[in-house]
């Protein structure tokens, strides 16, 4: 396993689609083991394959509080099915946009279906803070950032932020 660097914006791979995983193979186990040590080491709770420079379409995803055990998702090829009309209100952050977070609103719940690394199909529900997470790592993998859901006041503000800290790095 290895920890790989993680794309800051305004990189152009984080505003690309990823591509379906068509073959699951050894790559594809070890690129989401690499992704998952990466996550813990940010330290996150999410990460998509666009992050690592990656455009294949894999997220992984930990939404365990420290006081429980880990619970990690591996996911390919996920895809949301059904979302609530409901909504949730969670403060944000993203790895790729480090040092700022927003409010941003999304579905209060979602059903997805995926492949697990056996190439099995899952559906499953998800709510709470996984939801947001789901939402935000398939986001990625459309080449969305979170700052795409707040107003563009506050985006612009983040944008310019970022862009003159990408110029004094
Ligand atoms: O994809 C990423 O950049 C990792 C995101 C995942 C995430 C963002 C917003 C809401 C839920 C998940 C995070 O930056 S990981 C950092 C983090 C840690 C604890 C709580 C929220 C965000
Ligand atoms: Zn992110």
């Amino acid at each position: 396993m290895a920890i790989k660097p993680i794309q800051i914006v305004p990189d152009p791979v984080l505003r690309k689609i990823a591509e379906p995983v068509e073959i699951i193979t050894d790559e594809t186990k070890q690129m989401l083991d690499d992704m998952a040590q990466t996550m813990y080491d940010a330290p996150g709770i999410g990460l998509a394959g666009p992050q690592i420079g990656a455009l294949k379409r894999l997220i992984v995803m930990d939404c365990s509080r420290d006081d429980e055990a880990d619970e990690l998702w591996q996911m390919i090829n996920p895809e949301i099915t059904h979302f609530s009309e409901e909504t949730a209100l969670l403060e944000e952050g993203c790895l790729s946009i480090p040092g700022h977070n927003a409010e941003v609103t999304r579905p209060a719940w979602v059903e997805l279906r995926f492949l697990d690394i056996k190439g099995e199909e899952q559906q499953i529900k998800a709510e709470g803070l996984l939801a947001a997470c789901v939402q935000h790592e398939i986001d990625h993998l459309n080449g969305v950032l979170f700052i795409d859901h707040i107003s563009k006041l506050k985006r612009n503000i983040i944008w310019r932020k970022v862009l003159k800290e990408s110029r004094q790095s």
